[in-house]
C-alpha cells in the first residue's frame, strides 16, 4: 500500500486532524455497573422485536473494562484524535444526583489520552437518555432541555481544558426523527409532530448547554455534529421530483442547520406541513443561534428522491455499489453537498466526524480482508479534499468506527469498524483497512 501525498494536497496539513469514533452505548457494556441507571436504549433492546436478534448493549465491545488497551489500539493506529461519547446514565444515575464513579470513569479516560498524545474529543450525547427522564416525556418535555444543559455543565466542568473539542449533541435528527416520528430507534415512537417538536428541544438543549460549556472550559471548541444525506430528484427534468428532493432537504438538512445559522426554521415546512410546526417560546431561536466554532458533519449516503402521492419517496436505484446497511456508496455526493453547504451558510470551520461504512466482515485465518471499505475510505478522502480546494474550511476527518460495535437497531449484525471484534472472545483484530488507516497516517507524517 502506497500513498501519494502531492505538495497540493491538504493532508499535509500537519494540523488537519485525523481520528476515529465511537460512542458510549455502542462500545461500553456494563449497562448495569457503578450505579448506572437504565437509559431509553437499554429499554428500546428490551422491547421485543425492535434490535435484530434481540441484541442489547449489556457487553457489547466490553470497552468499559477494556478500555485501557483500547486507547493503546488507537494510538497504534497513530491518529491525532479519538472521538467518543459520554454516558449521562452513568454521570447521573439518579436525578439531581452526580455519579463520582461514572465521572471518574471518563477523567481517566481522557487523561490517558492526553498522555498518548491524542486529542479527545467528546460528544455529550449520543442517543442514551435517561430512561427516567423519557418516563417523563424525554425530548418532548421542554424541561429535558434544561436537564441536558446541567448535564453538559457538570461534565464539562469535571473534564474542562483536558478535552481539545466538545459537540453537544450527535445528529439530532436521528434522535428526534428516528426515535420520535419514525420509530426505528429509543423511545420508539411515530408521529410528524412528535418528530420536530423533540428536534426543537434537542436545539434547544443545545443552545442552553453552550454558554455553560464554554464558561467551563474556555479552551476548548464547542459545537455540535449533524448529520446529513442530500437529495436528489430521481428525474432531475421534472419539476414535482426537483421539489420533492428540495422538500426532504428542508427538514433532513435546514431543520438543523437553519437554526443554528441563521436563527430561523425553514418555511417550506410551515407551509408544505402546518401541522408539523413546534411549539417554539420567544427568545429560543436566538438560544440555538449562538456562534458554535465548528459544525461536525456525518456523512455516509445520498438518497435518491421521487414525488410520490403523499410527499418525498426514496428510490432504490438498481446498480448502483451499497454498503452492508443498503446503502448507496457515492463520494461524489459528499463533495457536492460540503461544497453546496459553503456556498449556501456563513459555516464555521467543519470537521468530518463520521464517514465509514458497514460489510460483512469476517475472520479468516487470521485475517478480515476489507477492501470495499478501503476503497470507500480512499474515494470519500477524495471527496474531501475536492471541498478543501473548492475552499470549504474542513479541518479534520474522522473514520466511523474504530471497531465494530452495537450498530442500534441492527444489534451486532453490522460491522462498520476499522478493527473487527470477535464478540466471543472480545478479541481485537485490525482489518485491512485499519492496516491501509495506518499505512496513509504514517506516510502523510513522512514516517
Ligand atoms: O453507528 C452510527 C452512529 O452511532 C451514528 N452515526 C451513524 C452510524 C452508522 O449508522
Amino acid at each position: 500500500m502506497s500513498f501519494d501525498f502531492p505538495e497540493s494536497s491538504p493532508f499535509r496539513r500537519s494540523d488537519f486532524v485525523f481520528g476515529v469514533a465511537t460512542a458510549a452505548f455502542q462500545i461500553e457494556g456494563a449497562n448495569q455497573e457503578d450505579q448506572r441507571c437504565e437509559s431509553i436504549w437499554d429499554r428500546f433492546c428490551a422491547t421485543p422485536g425492535k434490535v435484530v436478534n434481540g441484541d442489547d448493549g449489556s457487553i457489547a465491545c466490553d470497552h468499559y473494562h477494556r478500555w485501557e488497551q483500547d486507547l493503546e489500539m488507537i494510538a497504534e493506529l497513530g491518529v491525532d484524535a479519538y472521538r467518543l461519547s459520554i454516558a449521562w446514565p452513568r454521570i447521573m444515575p439518579v436525578e439531581g444526583q452526580v455519579n463520582s464513579t461514572g465521572i471518574a470513569f471518563y477523567q481517566r479516560l481522557i487523561t490517558k489520552l492526553n498522555e498518548l498524545g491524542i486529542k479527545p474529543f467528546v460528544t455529550l450525547y449520543h442517543w442514551d437518555l435517561p430512561q427516567y427522564l423519557e418516563d417523563r416525556g424525554g425530548w418532548l418535555n421542554r424541561e429535558t432541555a434544561y436537564k441536558f444543559a446541567e448535564f453538559a455543565d457538570i461534565m464539562t466542568k469535571a473534564l474542562g481544558d483536558q478535552v481539545t473539542s466538545y459537540a453537544t449533541f450527535n445528529e439530532p435528527l436521528c434522535s428526534a426523527f428516528l426515535g420520535y416520528r419514525f420509530g426505528d430507534h429509543a423511545p420508539g415512537l411515530k408521529d410528524d409532530k412528535f418528530g420536530f417538536q423533540a428536534a426543537h428541544h434537542l436545539l434547544l438543549a443545545h443552545g442552553l448547554a453552550l454558554p455553560k460549556m464554554r464558561a467551563n472550559a474556555p479552551k476548548a471548541d464547542h459545537g455540535i455534529v449533524l448529520n446529513f444525506a442530500p437529495a436528489y430528484p430521481l428525474d432531475p427534468n421534472n419539476q414535482a421530483d426537483i421539489d420533492a428532493a428540495d422538500f426532504d432537504e428542508q427538514q433532513g438538512i435546514h431543520w438543523f442547520l437553519q437554526p443554528l445559522m441563521e436563527a430561523t426554521y425553514p418555511e417550506a415546512i410551515r407551509q408544505q406541513q402546518p401541522l408539523w410546526w413546534p411549539t417554539i417560546l420567544p427568545g429560543d431561536l436566538e438560544l440555538i443561534a449562538a456562534p458554535i466554532d465548528f459544525l461536525g458533519i456525518n456523512y455516509y449516503t445520498r438518497h435518491v428522491i421521487k414525488a410520490g402521492e403523499h410527499g418525498p419517496e426514496h428510490v432504490r436505484l438498481e446498480g448502483v455499489e451499497r454498503t452492508d446497511m443498503g446503502w448507496e456508496v457515492c463520494p461524489e455526493a459528499f463533495s457536492h453537498l460540503l461544497i453546496k453547504l459553503h456556498q449556501r451558510y456563513d459555516l464555521p470551520p467543519i470537521f468530518i466526524t463520521e464517514n465509514g461504512m458497514a460489510s460483512a466482515d469476517s475472520l479468516q485465518d487470521g485475517e478480515v480482508v476489507d477492501q470495499q471499505r478501503c476503497d470507500y475510505y480512499q474515494r470519500h478522502l477524495d471527496a474531501v479534499a475536492v471541498a478543501i480546494e473548492q475552499g470549504v474550511d474542513l479541518r479534520g476527518y474522522f473514520a466511523w468506527s474504530l471497531m465494530d460495535n452495537f450498530e442500534w437497531a441492527y444489534g451486532y449484525d453490522k460491522r462498520f469498524g476499522l478493527v473487527y471484534v470477535d464478540y466471543a472472545s472480545q478479541q481485537r483484530v485490525f482489518k485491512q483497512s485499519a492496516k491501509y488507516f495506518q499505512q496513509f497516517l504514517k506516510q502523510r507524517k513522512g514516517i
